[in-house]
């Protein structure tokens, strides 16, 4: 034990460094930090003029995070977290035959995902069948006509998903999802169903539409901002120079967590110290240390706060609501011991809040994983969604809704089309652009494709990006279903996990980055992104490929689909001479994208058109936005019970690991750790680093995890954290959210045994 190269060794406990939570976000230790990881991976030449051409007008967008750009351009907006994102892209392409012919498939997946991902980048199509031991380079066409002879055996196209991670372009996603369409399924699960795929169902549900109604600049007039269930230090650093000018502008900032999160207390921009200010800005006025699960109590409190106040916007109410007197009657039963049991929360403090909120004339509320990841995620979230009803904060100047997206481009690629279930409208239109009838029926969501590879109704998984395997629930158990599958493709940038659980035959295709030249038949070819706030515009790759083998994934799209189609309306080779051409067929089959070639390349790009936001108007089945009643959430634990939330650190991007140090929580050196609350720690009789070992709960199905590491963080009590990816071993694959299906990878209910002294391990 002791070989951080391996992903089997958790109790590996002589790096594991504890230090007291940092007090102040980025900084000079962030310059420096993003400095020291991108030079390490790149040198210093390529990262001086790599990361200047970050979310410039004629450089790319920033693949780390779906946070707006702000609209001038020229300012080069630092952040730890993009920088590490782009370094983690620049490194060397040395995944290559050789590396496959040193390492086994099984050596390989004996090791860390930190390991796996420090390789570099992989540099040529592999391909290897069930009872290869190792990967072999397979050609381009080689590999595409494997693939599409798979696809053209299989008994139905209902037996192939093709799944989507969220970096993917506009373009490549259009072309992926118009070729699966028209091969004849709507199997196209992506990383949104785990993600804020609840989110857009309350949005929808309630206003009409599944996005955000505000704009950045909307943060400069907004009275209260409302960060709920999010943690923007480390996943969205660059909303922090928002949250900071809305300070400036005297907003006041209520941040809804378990945890404490650093990003919220203090803040210093990088940029500030070349102006030779050395000051720190205080964001969060008030931190709600919410227990897990209990938002939806929080909300309903502070909403029948708003309502007893009489501060209400009652024209927008009446006009543009329906259903608020039901809602209204709904709330005369709660309870307040209820209310204090669930969120941990006085009755004094939340009384102070929902002040605040009555006094204020405009409210932003940011949310990301801490509502959408739970059983009530869609609940949780119509709740929020009242409380802005009830004061009108919609589609005025400083007040919206506000989910912060994860991916780069995941809004995006649900825009232009990735979706297992695509409503009549859209289907239409796509029909209309591309001539041709499509499939209406719903296909697999990621959860229900994960089952039905399980029960052998899918043979083939396609995957667009991400990292199927460690993304999703249960890990050993989707493992072992994927094993069964007669063909995984993957299209990735890095080696993770999903290579090397091996389906009867598998495919890497290695594709470019978003960082990176595409160069096709017309020159250099440019994509286009939408952000979290409906903004869509241009991203120019700018550094020299990896390997010369790298292929862009519209143009692998267009020769899958030209060699699997056989007789298709669109020649799909064509479209990838030049990427105006992809556009012009999106602005004829998408709604918003009119005169796409023409707006995209306005300076800041365009907005989408967003209803809510533009005129107050709803796009639902009456016209209304529609007020949502839904009972509490079960969030009582028996005695012996945890609630797990897994969470991310401050060095990872989802599942690929750049490190082992969690900065700011002061974790440094191992990832398999459980943050508890010491009195919890007291009553159980565990000590610091003692080692646990970890039952999750549900329905009768109980998961065991073994040797987790016990630190002692201030986090609520019966609370526990660990971190996403390894602890999605104990994600029961049948948790999910009502009606969006998201895994509740924030609600893991678990037991806690055979503590062991960390000595007695080694
Ligand atoms: N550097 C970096 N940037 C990223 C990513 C990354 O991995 N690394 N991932 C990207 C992606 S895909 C996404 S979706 C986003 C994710 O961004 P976040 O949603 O910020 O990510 P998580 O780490 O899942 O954090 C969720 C937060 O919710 C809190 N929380 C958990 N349960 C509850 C609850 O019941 N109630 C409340 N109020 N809070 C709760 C946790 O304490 C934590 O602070 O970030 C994106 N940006
Ligand atoms: N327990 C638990 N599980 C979770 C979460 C959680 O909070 N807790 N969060 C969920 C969320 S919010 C999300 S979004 C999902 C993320 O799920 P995914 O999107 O599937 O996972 P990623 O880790 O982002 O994918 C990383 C891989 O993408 C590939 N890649 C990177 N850039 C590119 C590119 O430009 N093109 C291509 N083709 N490939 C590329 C690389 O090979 C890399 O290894 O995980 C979900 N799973
Ligand atoms: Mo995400």
């Amino acid at each position: 034990m002791g070989d951080e190269s391996s992903g089997l060794t958790p109790v590996d406990q002589s790096k594991l460094t504890l230090s007291s939570a940092k007090v102040t976000a980025a900084g000079i230790p962030a310059v420096i930090s993003s400095a020291v990881h991108s030079m390490k991976k790149m040198g210093v030449g390529k990262t001086v003029k790599t990361l200047r051409m970050v979310n410039q007008k004629e450089g790319f967008d920033c693949p780390g995070c779906a946070w707006p750009d702000p609209e001038h351009r020229s300012s080069f907006e630092f952040c730890e977290n993009g920088a590490k994102a782009v370094a983690d892209e620049a490194m060397k392409a040395n995944v290559n035959a050789e590396f496959f012919a040193k390492y086994s498939i099984a050596e390989l997946a004996g090791k860390s995902d930190y390991w796996l991902n420090s390789q570099g980048r992989i540099a040529e199509p592999m391909y290897a069948s069930k009872k290869d031991s190792h990967y072999q380079s397979i050609s381009w066409s080689d590999a595409l006509g494997k693939i599409s002879d798979k696809l053209k055996s299989l008994k139905s196209p209902d037996n192939a998903a093709f799944y989507t991670s969220g970096r993917t372009s506009n373009e490549a996603a259009f072309l992926y999802q118009a070729f699966v369409r028209m091969y004849g399924t709507n199997n196209l699960p992506d990383c949104s169903n785990m993600c804020h795929e609840s989110s857009g169902k309350a949005l929808i549900s309630t206003i009409g539409i599944g996005k955000g109604t505000i704009n950045l600049d909307d943060f400069n007039y907004a009275d209260t901002i409302l960060v709920i269930g999010q943690n923007p230090g480390t996943n969205h650093p660059r909303m922090l120079t928002a949250l900071r000018d809305a300070k400036d502008n005297g907003a006041r900032i209520i941040h809804i967590n378990p945890l404490t999160e650093t990003g919220l207390i203090r803040f210093k921009h990088p940029q500030d110290y070349m102006k030779l200010n050395f000051s720190s800005t205080k964001l969060s006025d008030v931190h709600i240390p919410i227990k897990i699960g209990g938002d939806a109590a929080l909300f309903k409190a502070l909403n029948k706060m708003i309502i007893e106040s009489g501060n209400l916007d009652e024209e927008f109410i009446s006009h543009k609501t329906k259903g608020y007197e039901e809602y209204r009657a709904s709330l005369e039963s709660l309870d307040w011991d209820r209310v204090v049991t669930d969120t941990g929360i006085s009755q004094t403090t939340i009384e102070g809040v929902a002040k605040l909120l009555i006094d204020s004339k405009t409210v932003i509320s940011c949310w990301a994983m801490g509502l959408t990841q739970h059983k009530n995620g869609v609940a949780v979230i119509q709740e929020v969604v009242n409380m802005h009803l009830l004061g009108g904060h919609i589609g005025k100047q400083g007040a919206g809704l506000c989910p912060v997206r994860g991916h780069s481009n995941v809004q995006g690629n649900r825009t232009v089309g990735i979706w297992e279930a695509p409503t009549d409208s859209f289907i239409d239109n796509l029909e209309t652009g591309l001539e041709v009838t499509l499939p209406r029926q719903h296909g697999y969501d990621v959860v229900n494709a994960i089952k039905a590879i399980e029960s052998g109704e899918l043979d083939f998984l396609f995957c667009l990006g991400g990292n199927f395997i460690s993304a999703t629930p249960q890990t050993m158990r989707t493992s072992a279903a994927v094993e069964n599958l007669e063909m995984g493709v993957h299209v990735s940038t890095k080696l993770n996990r999903s290579h090397l659980v091996q389906s009867d035959e598998m495919i890497i295709l290695p594709c470019l980055g978003r960082t990176e030249l595409d160069i096709q038949q017309s020159g250099k070819q440019f994509v286009t992104v939408e952000n979290s706030m409906g903004v869509v515009h241009t991203s120019r790759g700018t550094l020299n490929p990896a390997s010369s083998a790298l292929k862009s994934e519209p143009w692998i799209i267009a020769q899958l689909a030209s060699m699997t189609l056989d007789k298709s309306t669109i020649d799909f080779r064509s479209l990838v001479e030049n990427y105006d051409a992809i556009r012009t067929l999106i602005a004829k089959s998408i709604a918003g994208f009119e005169d796409y070639n023409t707006r995209v390349r306005q300076e800041n790009g365009f907005k989408l058109p967003n209803l809510p936001k533009d005129a107050q108007e709803f796009d639902t089945s009456d016209g209304f936005a529609s007020f949502s009643v839904n009972d509490l959430p079960d969030v009582s634990l028996q005695s012996d019970e945890f609630v797990m939330m897994t969470i991310r650190s401050h060095d990872q991007y989802n599942t690929t690991i750049y490190g082992l140090d969690d900065r700011y929580r002061g974790i440094k050196g191992n990832r398999r750790i459980i943050m508890m609350n010491p009195d919890d720690m007291l009553e159980l009789e565990i000590k610091t680093r003692d080692v646990v070992d970890v039952t999750s709960h549900f329905n009768g199905t109980m998961i065991l995890s073994k040797q987790w590491t016990v630190i002692p963080y201030k986090i609520p009590k019966r609370n526990v954290a660990a971190y996403f990816p390894e602890a999605n071993e104990l994600v029961p694959l049948e948790s999910t959210a009502d009606t969006s299906n998201t895994p509740t990878s924030k609600w893991i209910i678990c037991t806690i045994s055979g503590q062991n002294s960390a000595a007695e391990e080694e």
